[in-house]
């Protein structure tokens, strides 16, 4: 069989997903470095964002799908529950983090720091007091999700866990 290569970098979290699946798959797999927009990605992603897939005839970008190819793909454990229940509850936080808590905790409060387009290159201040209320709201949602079992879906390790 093929080897699955992940196009994205080791710094994005969108790529880290998609390696984590192959970790916790046992999938040997291949991580391309590149940077960001890189000619690589852009030849199978429209807009040019990280991850991408090449495995065998199959190209594939947007982390989400990438790992249900994965999933499908290669035999247990699985990431994505089949159990109808545990199976909404992880497209729901999947969901969530895509669309509210990465634009919050990952593009604006880490990016103020290690992107802070500050002209002495020091944090961006404004942006990160700016956004510390959702920081802390968001994080509590979490925190509280998991308290119970110690993951977002059930007791087990799920693609939600990974995002
Ligand atoms: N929805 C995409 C998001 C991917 C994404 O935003 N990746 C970031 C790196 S972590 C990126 O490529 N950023 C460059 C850009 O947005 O132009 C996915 O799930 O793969």
């Amino acid at each position: 069989m093929a080897t699955p290569e992940i196009i994205g970098s080791n710094r994005s979290t969108y790529t880290r997903v998609a390696c984590m699946v192959c970790e916790e798959k046992g999938i040997e797999y291949v991580l391309t470095e590149t940077a960001l927009h890189a000619a690589e990605i852009r030849a199978i992603h429209p807009f040019g964002k990280m991850p991408v897939l090449r495995h065998g005839d199959v190209e594939l970008f947007e982390s989400k799908a990438i790992a249900t190819w994965l999933d499908r793909r290669y035999p247990a454990p699985f990431v994505f529950p089949s159990e109808p229940r545990l199976a909404a509850l992880t497209e729901q936080w999947v969901s969530l983090v895509n669309t509210v808590i990465d634009r919050t905790l990952i593009r604006t409060y880490l990016f103020a720091y290690i992107a802070p387009g500050t002209a002495d290159g020091k944090p961006n201040r404004p942006a990160i007091d700016a956004v510390m209320p959702a920081v802390r709201e968001q994080v509590a949602v979490l925190d509280k999700a998991v308290a119970e079992s110690g993951h977002l879906v059930g007791d087990q390790f799920t693609f939600a866990t990974s995002t």
